[in-house]
């Protein structure tokens, strides 16, 4: 461990990192700011004293990071997103910071068991999935990377709810994640800005005054995100709201102390809860000013920032690039807009042009129904003086295009912001197209798919605009912490020298390549799968009781429950199966576990139904003795990253079986891969990459392509006629739609798997998806050639980190440099 100077040129006590001083750190916090005493401390305030004793250890590379930006004046990104989730922070922190072994040594030296201390930590479940767990990677990146960089979101008092399975259902709980950790943030109390709704816009002759009818304030708390290396930090500033006034004045002395709570608990309603992602949910008041609250309260924290170091507004463009993850922030246009025109004074092309050149959006998918649109009206009440400036920033580039004289008016209705046929909206989506000088999708397909579909006017007028930054995640968290026999496996074969540290340069992995033929080190892989594969088994026996082979194939299918995921797929084959053991029980039949996990959105019928028949029909055919646990099918509950990194470590074959077009990208299947599990996939997202970099013989590719599906879509797609043809698929869509695994109710599944309408195409990819599982029970049964494909898969991962995501973004769209060695002069 080495020591660190002193920042700033003060004179302090520097915390030293060795697991003495370590175990005395804990005990001193434990005593003198928990105010407890360690003999009756549980095992969640030893974790709170050890988070304090490690954020000790951090604090210092963050106040050093931001004095490093400062002093180099240093161009920075800012990345606002409605969603982080960024899983467990404390082993991250200490693997991050170097200071595992000794805050390990420390528990050690006070008689605690230190995984049970870590185990107390809440998830913080600030997201609903991909798109949330995409920014949390690209946090750890960012700051690993050295980065000049800070995140903004909202710090919202229930994350995603937690899911119990009650009779086969998901019953939905509130997440009290923050009623017990608050060790990890900085509270910042002395951030505080006024966002304002609804109200009156008045003209004041050329100017306008917004003078809103509301006002609430965002509070800032700073998350500390510590780099791998320990020696950058950065902030993730979570703004939580409270009443404007505390308590409204007139109301508390007329004694009517209720109204005036109500009125403060209305206005904290914002920051309340996630929003889960259901289409049902569009539209809705809250969200907008949620949507805002984020966005007024930093971009206004943006430009004092900016001012604070750089005094001239003007320059605001050469020192800051700001990045919107999907269109849920894109009212920082608007935003940007009204401050530099209402309270900065530039006139309406100066400012346009500096919020050109400082935002770039990224767009997370494709699907008409998560496209976000605002009805005019509501936008007109809450935003009166946002919706002005939309109105004008359309009619300059309506004008604009009209003026080229080539786009006939059709087109041009078609790149209106306004949507003027489907009751008058705002489309969000194009707002960010057009004040964004790049925008980007997540995956090679998605990136062309986005310019051929959804965006295909807006190529025309901007080709430059659109470019491809595919997704990654980060080695840290998806092997580091998930899957410690495969970390040390990896630190055996490739060293972890500074230079070659795969954490750092994933592309390094590409030398296991050199391995994969050697018996010996395939046998050690073998070891370290089964040993993941054991601990999920331990982990599925004692949370549901269920015994699960370790030596069965783990075919694996977490993500969010949605058709287009198609987990109903997933299930046909499972019958499939089940009905030829039955019909032929003497075959070589591979045992396999099949294991799911995922969450619906509350609101979301079909996918609560599917949720349910994953569990009907796991209750058959697990307690069905002829099958001999050939199968086992297991649905584990409350999917979170904590339960993903136990479950992606212990996987051989996952499931990435989208239709063909509709996953912009998946990141499960990066970390699988990285994991050493096989693919079973469509050509859909980023498993056209994967395919790319490990080969056909490793990766197995099923169903229709984008092309085909579209070609049977313009035909009049018939999934009547697979069924005719198909007795075995016949025979599975009966069985579900009739009631073999709901007996007591044999019509509870007649509308899953919708026959005659089969919107995502289950029926066509049927029979290509059912053949190719049996390739792959084949291959793994020969145990030296699956651990080849499976060892293929982690070698030739380097390129799905996170790290390479963030430096494309970084040439390609913010145009930002990292930290020098030299700007960080303190760290040694
Ligand atoms: C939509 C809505 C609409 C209603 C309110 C709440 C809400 C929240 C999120 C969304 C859109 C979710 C989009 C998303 O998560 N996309 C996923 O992004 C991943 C990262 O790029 C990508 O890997 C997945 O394929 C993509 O589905």
């Amino acid at each position: 461990m080495t020591q660190k100077s002193p920042i700033s040129g003060f004179d302090y006590v520097i915390p030293k990192p060795d697991a003495e001083t370590i175990r005395k750190s804990i005990v001193y916090k434990m005593i003198f700011i928990l105010g407890v005493d360690p003999k009756d401390a549980t095992e969640h305030q030893w974790l709170n004293a050890a988070m304090l004793a490690a954020r000790d250890l951090i604090a210092e590379d963050f106040l050093r990071t931001r004095r490093a930006h400062i002093d180099n004046s240093k161009r920075m990104v800012y990345y606002l997103s409605m969603e982080f989730l960024l899983g467990r922070a404390f082993v991250n922190a200490l693997i991050n910071e170097g200071v595992y072994a000794e805050f390990e040594k420390a528990f050690k030296a006070l008689g605690k068991e230190f995984a049970d201390v870590c185990e107390q930590e809440e998830d913080p479940g600030l997201g609903n999935g991909g798109l949330g767990r995409l920014a949390a990677c690209f946090l750890d990146s960012l700051a690993t990377l050295r980065i000049p960089a800070m995140g903004y979101g909202i710090r919202y008092q229930y994350g995603m709810f937690k899911q119990e399975i009650v009779d086969g259902q998901q019953v939905e709980k509130p997440d009290l994640w923050l009623d017990q950790d608050l060790s990890w943030q900085f509270a910042r109390p002395n951030k505080q800005y006024s966002v304002g709704f609804g109200g009156q816009v008045i003209n004041f002759g050329d100017r306008k005054e917004w003078t809103p009818g509301e006002e609430v304030s965002a509070w800032a708390y700073d998350e500390i995100i510590p780099g791998y290396g320990g020696e950058v930090a950065n902030p993730l500033r979570l703004w939580t709201a409270h009443a404007g006034n505390l308590f409204d004045l007139a109301d508390f002395n007329r004694g009517d102390y209720s109204s005036a709570v109500r009125a403060q608990n209305s206005d904290e309603n914002i920051s309340r809860v996630l929003y889960p992602n259901d289409s049902t949910d569009s539209g809705k008041e809250l969200r907008l000013k949620q949507e805002y609250f984020l966005v007024s309260a930093s971009v206004q924290d943006i430009v004092a920032r900016h001012k604070c170091r750089f005094s001239d507004i003007r320059t605001l463009a050469d020192e800051v690039a700001i990045h919107l993850n999907d269109t849920h922030p894109v009212l920082a246009i608007p935003e940007l807009m009204r401050i530099l025109i209402d309270e900065e004074g530039l006139a309406w092309t100066e400012a346009w042009n500096i919020c050109c050149k400082v935002f770039s959006y990224t767009n997370h998918t494709l699907m008409s129904e998560a496209l976000e649109t605002w009805p005019v009206d509501l936008m007109g009440r809450l935003l009166p003086r946002h919706l002005d400036i939309i109105f004008e920033i359309n009619a300059y580039f309506l004008n604009a295009l009209r003026a080229i004289g080539s786009f006939d008016d059709d087109f041009v209705s078609r790149v209106s912001i306004i949507d003027e046929t489907h009751g008058r909206r705002v489309r969000m989506g194009w707002l960010a197209v057009i004040g964004s000088h790049k925008v980007n999708g997540v995956a090679k397909i998605h990136s062309d798919l986005m310019v051929n579909t959804i965006f295909a006017d807006f190529a025309k007028v901007f080709p430059e605009r659109f470019t491809n930054v595919t997704n990654g995640v980060t080695p840290r968290r998806w092997i580091n912490i998930a899957n410690p026999p495969l970390t040390a496996f990896l630190d055996k074969h490739l060293g972890k020298g500074k230079k070659n540290d795969w954490r750092m340069h994933l592309d390094n992995l590409t030398k296991l390549n050199e391995l994969v033929d050697d018996a010996a080190v395939q046998t050690e892989f073998g070891e370290v799968k089964k040993a993941a594969k054991v601990r999920l088994a331990k982990y599925i026996e004692t949370e549901l009781g269920i015994s699960v082979n370790p030596d069965a194939l783990f075919d694996i299918q977490i993500k969010r429950i949605h058709e287009y995921k198609r987990q109903a797929l997933n299930v046909m084959h499972i019958v499939d199966r089940y009905n030829k053991i039955l019909e032929n029980p003497d075959a070589d039949w591979q045992p396999r576990v099949f294991i799911f996990a995922g969450k619906a959105a509350s609101a979301y019928y079909m996918a609560k139904k599917i949720i349910r028949l994953i569990n009907d029909v796991a209750k058959v055919i697990n307690n069905d003795e002829r099958i001999r646990d050939l199968i086992k099918v297991v649905f584990i509950p409350n999917y979170s990253v904590s339960l993903a990194q136990i479950i992606i470590p212990a996987a051989d074959l996952h499931e990435q079986i989208s239709l063909a077009g509709t996953e912009a990208s998946g990141t499960s299947n990066m970390k699988f891969a990285l994991n050493g599990a096989v693919c079973m996939g469509t050509l859909d997202g980023a498993n056209v990459e994967i395919l790319e970099k490990v080969g056909a013989e490793h990766c197995y590719i099923f169903g229709n392509t984008v092309e085909q599906v579209e070609a049977i879509r313009r035909k009049g797609y018939d999934p009547m006629s697979y069924i005719e043809k198909d007795s075995d698929l016949r025979r599975v869509v009966n069985q579900i739609s009739h009631g073999t695994f709901s007996p007591e109710e044999p019509n509870r599944y007649g509308d899953v798997l919708q026959p005659y309408g089969d919107f995502y195409q289950l029926m066509a990819d049927f029979r290509s998806y059912i053949d190719t599982q049996y390739k792959a029970d084949a291959h793994y049964r020969d145990a030296a050639a699956w651990r080849k494909s499976a060892l293929v898969n982690i070698a030739n991962m380097g390129f799905f980190s996170s790290d390479r995501s963030i430096a494309d973004y970084c040439r390609d769209i913010w145009y930002i440099k990292p930290l020098t060695a030299k700007e960080l002069p303190s760290s040694n």
